[in-house]
This record gives C-alpha cells, structure tokens and sequence, in this order.
C-alpha cells in the first residue's frame, strides 16, 4: 500500500481521513518528454493484469472529470499561467484526482499507474521554472497529506534523445515542448535529484535504448521493489 497516509490523507485541510485499508499499491511513472511513458506505463498494466491483478492507469495533468477540466485550463494554448498559478492549478487537479480516483480505487485494492504525479510539479514548475520547492512541499501538503507512491519510476533519456523523439512525432509541440535545451536539462536533473533524496520511492530507469530493453528493467524494478512476479 502507499507509504505514508496509505490511502486516506491525514493532513492538510483534508485531515482525518487516515483509515488505513489501502490493499492496492500506488506506482508512478516520471520523465521528460519523449521518455516513453506512455508505452512503458500500457505494457506493465498489461503484465499486471495478466498476472491476477486489477490495474487502474490513470494521467496527470487530468485522471478525473474535474482534473481533465483543470488540464483544459493548464494546456490551453493562449493561456499564461505565471509558475505560482501552473502548480496550485496542479495540485488543484491533483487533489480531485486523489480524492475521486486514485484513492477509491487503491481501496478497492487496485494496483493504480499513474503517467506523471507530483514529482513533475517538482521539475518542471520547480527545477525547471524556478519556483521555490517549499512552496511546493507546502501544496503538496495541502492537496495530499503524507500520502506517497509506493514506487516512482523515472525514466531517463538524455534531452537530446528526448528531443528527437519528440519531433518525430506528429502534432505541434506544446509550451513545455517549446522550451529551451537548458530548461529540459534543468527536467533531467531535477527528476534524477528526486531520485537521489527518495532512493527508497524512486528508481531511475535508463530508457536511452530499445523498447523491449526498457520494458524488461521496468518489469525487474517493479518484481524486485513490490514482490510482483511479470513476464514480457
Ligand atoms: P503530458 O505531456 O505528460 O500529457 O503532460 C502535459 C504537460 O504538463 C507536460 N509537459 N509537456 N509537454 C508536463 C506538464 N506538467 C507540469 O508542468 N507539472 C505537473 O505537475 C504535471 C503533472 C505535468
């Protein structure tokens, strides 16, 4: 189950809810653009499913019909959000999202994925766009408790690599997508600094080769940190 308030958060302006009866397990999948998430996060669902378990995946920005609205808000393209209002709008979705999904569903004893949590918050809003990680510690405070994945997957590309990933594929780029080299660079680091101060949540992941490669050491992680038996 979750670390920390396993499923109900205690504190914040939410407090009280600290009933322990979590069963399911809370793992989120992290990294820059064109790291592979999305991939990564279908084929572990599936491995999960096929070896008994119930698996909920979910998204951030978004996962719940008020947290989709919120990332309508966040990812619209004439909108220009100061750093301060982009993460109370994160953890504002964050909230509904936990409230509303993810934590009925770690009840119901599901195994939830979810693509980007609060670490990205930490990078790109953090790291990446300067704002104080206080300040951000302190809304996670407020929308979350003590409540903390189980298992966070950080999937590491170098930014080129992310880069070239991205631009093949189709559609624009985004706002983050536009950014500058040294601001994926800050991303990068930032999310292998998580790593570094939460080695017991995190687990970095070299995703700079095939597909296949990727998927086998993200099985491996997983069985070795939660006690899971997956096959390719
Ligand atoms: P996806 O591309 O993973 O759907 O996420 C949308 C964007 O929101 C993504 N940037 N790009 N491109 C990362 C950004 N984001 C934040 O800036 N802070 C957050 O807390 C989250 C969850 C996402």
């Amino acid at each position: 189950m979750p670390q920390g308030k396993s499923g109900g958060k205690s504190g914040g302006i939410s407090g009280g809810k600290t009933a322990n009866i979590s069963v399911g397990k809370f793992l989120t999948f992290e990294g820059g653009e064109g790291a592979g998430k999305s991939t990564q996060i279908k084929r572990l669902a599936a491995a999960l499913e096929t070896s008994g378990l119930e698996v909920t995946a979910t998204r951030e920005p978004g996962g719940s019909p008020g947290a989709e609205t919120i990332r309508g808000l966040l990812l619209d393209p004439a909108a220009e959000w100061d750093a301060p209002t982009e993460a109370l709008l994160h953890f504002a979705a964050r909230a509904d999202h936990y409230t509303t999904r993810i934590s009925p569903a770690l009840r119901a004893g599901n195994w939830v994925i979810c693509d980007r949590f609060a670490d990205s918050t930490r990078a790109y809003q953090g790291y990446g766009l300067g704002l104080p990680m206080a300040a951000i510690e302190t809304l996670y405070e407020v929308a979350l408790g003590d409540f903390i994945p189980d298992l966070t997957i950080i999937l590491d590309v170098p930014v080129e690599v992310g880069m070239a990933r991205m631009n093949a594929r189709d559609g624009g780029p985004d706002r983050y997508e536009q950014m500058d080299f040294a601001f994926h660079e800050r991303l990068r680091q930032g999310f292998l600094d998580i790593a570094r101060r939460e080695p017991a949540r995190c687990a970095v992941i070299d995703a700079d080769t095939d597909i296949d490669t990727v998927t086998e050491r993200i099985f491996d992680c997983v069985s070795q940190r939660l006690g899971v038996t997956l096959s390719l």
